[in-house]
């Protein structure tokens, strides 16, 4: 059942999958709450007891949402499109949906789990960069080439759905690294097309509250 209270992110300022989580809540028009959790902070906040309540995984993001607490961004985004279909953020089209998952898949089981941060600190300090170029660069080539079939204005059609969701983040985590995005035209394209929507300009790290003040474009 939807309760009227507001829902509570556990989101961290540059964390991508709680960015996924944020773009998805702000293109619904959803108000909600963000609650910090500093992935670096006294050697993670994620770790600690009172979150492993919230989140097993020990990751953020989790949202707390008409008194269930759920975690795994893609589950909250399918959960909010099932609970809040107001602006769809799958297509009707059940080929298009299909497209939409594959690029949510690619993204979010291909890509970012080989870069993310725990598995940066156990490759280590010397050769984390290039772990992430080499992971992210095989993840993007495949999903280029969905995207010169599906893409229209955005990753699948002219509408913005989940797959736009995911791209964007993992397209600022790719510039984190210094991938070199130039074989990835529609990548970009597509990234440039959402830099200006409100929902994914209020979603960005630098809008967070939690963001560093010294962070340099702020
Ligand atoms: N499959 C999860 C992945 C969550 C995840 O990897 N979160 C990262 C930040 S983007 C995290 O919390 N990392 C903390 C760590 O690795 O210790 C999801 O989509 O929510």
């Amino acid at each position: 059942m939807k309760s009227l209270l507001k829902p509570i992110l556990y989101s961290y300022w540059r964390s991508s999958c709680s960015w996924r989580v944020r773009i998805a809540l702000n293109l619904k028009e959803i108000p909600y709450d963000i609650k910090p959790i500093s992935l670096i902070k006294s050697g993670g906040e994620q770790h600690c007891n009172e979150y492993r309540e919230v989140n097993p995984m020990e990751q953020v993001p989790a949202l707390q949402i008409d008194g269930h607490t759920l975690i795994e961004s893609l589950a909250i985004m399918h959960y909010l499109e099932e609970t809040r279909p107001q602006r769809p953020l799958l297509p009707q089209d059940v080929h298009k949906r299909a497209k939409v998952r594959e690029i949510c898949e690619i993204i979010c089981s291909g890509i970012q789990p080989l870069q993310n941060l725990i598995v940066l600190i156990h490759v280590g300090e010397e050769k984390k960069k290039e772990w992430a170029q080499h992971w992210i660069t095989r993840g993007f080539r495949a999903v280029e080439k969905v995207l010169s079939t599906s893409a229209g204005k955005y990753c699948v059609g002219d509408e913005i759905t989940m797959a736009d969701c995911c791209l964007v983040p993992q397209v600022f985590n790719a510039r984190r690294f210094h991938v070199d995005l130039r074989p990835y035209p529609i990548i970009l394209r597509i990234d440039r097309e959402l830099e200006s929507n409100p929902a994914f300009r209020a979603a960005h790290p630098s809008n967070q509250p939690d963001c560093p003040p010294e962070l340099p474009n702020k």
